[in-house]
């Protein structure tokens, strides 16, 4: 992906009855088309549609149940932005690939093989992210000494890996992956080295919105971190990020706009 001067947005839409925050509102096609609708009026730059919950202790879905539920939206779609498809399993990304998106949204960071030839072969952009164990289990804390070191590492790697199976440069995006059985010390540290990440010169991705770094850190439930979650998006905004992955496209829209004006 092109590394533009603007920060964009990328707002979620999950398809699932279990995501942490949105999970069980858009399970209809035509809700879930509506949202997407919704959340490009309010300037959103990229839709990502996710059928599987990756939040700890979430069920795993077959990959025959996961397209079900992403590809008849991406289908009914008609938007003037990209539609980035958040899944983990090649079956899916090729069918939602086919039906219209445009970016595969790997949160395992293309770990599967087939995805990379899949991503290399359609000269899609994709976002590597980082994580160690997908499914995440409830609780489970992947031990570090240093967490931004540890993550650069892993995501050199991963790079490297979807390079050497043909994935041009142009079409990396990488996350450093906030949450995911990081901790929330390791949380903390992305945050606050936002900055560490972009040593690859590929754009760079975060998704904290609304995360329970946030409940752990300010003591406020998930429909209470609209303000915190604006804030960080915008601070790492400043501080580098290219793409921030949030849940309140209107209010990111209109506050990253500062941290433009202020770089
Ligand atoms: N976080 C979630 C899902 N996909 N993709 C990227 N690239 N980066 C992220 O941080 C990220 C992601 C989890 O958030 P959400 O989709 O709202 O919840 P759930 O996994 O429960 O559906």
């Amino acid at each position: 992906m092109e590394i533009s001067d603007r920060i964009a947005v990328m707002g979620v839409l999950n398809v699932t009855p279990d995501s942490f925050y949105d999970g069980g509102e858009h399970n209809e096609v035509e809700d879930a088309v509506q949202r997407a609708e919704e959340m490009v009026e309010k300037g959103a730059d990229i839709i990502d549609i996710g059928g599987e919950s990756t939040r700890p202790g979430a069920d795993s879905v077959p990959a025959e149940k996961e397209r079900e539920r992403v590809v008849p939206v991406i289908r009914e779609l008609d938007l003037d932005v990209p539609i980035s498809v958040d899944t983990r399993k090649p079956e899916v990304a090729e069918a939602a690939l086919d039906a219209g998106a445009e970016i595969v949204n790997d949160v395992t960071g293309l770990e599967d093989e087939r995805m990379r030839k899949l991503v290399a072969d359609r000269g899609c952009d994709a976002v590597i992210m980082d994580s160690v164990n997908i499914p995440v289990e409830k609780g489970a804390e992947h031990p570090y000494d240093d967490v931004v070191g540890d993550v650069k590492a892993r995501l050199e790697k991963k790079v490297e890996r979807a390079r050497k199976a043909g994935v041009g440069d142009g079409q990396i995006i990488i996350d450093p992956g906030f949450g995911f059985g990081k901790g929330y010390d390791g949380d903390r540290e992305i945050l606050r080295n936002i900055e560490a990440f972009t040593h690859l010169d590929y754009p760079v991705l975060l998704g904290c919105s609304r995360k329970s770094f946030f409940g752990h850190e300010f003591g406020l439930e998930k429909d209470e971190r609209l303000e915190v979650s604006v804030a960080a998006n915008v601070l790492a905004a400043y501080k580098g990020a290219d793409i921030v992955r949030v849940h309140d496209v209107r209010e990111t829209v209109r506050a990253v706009k500062v941290a433009e004006l202020m770089q």
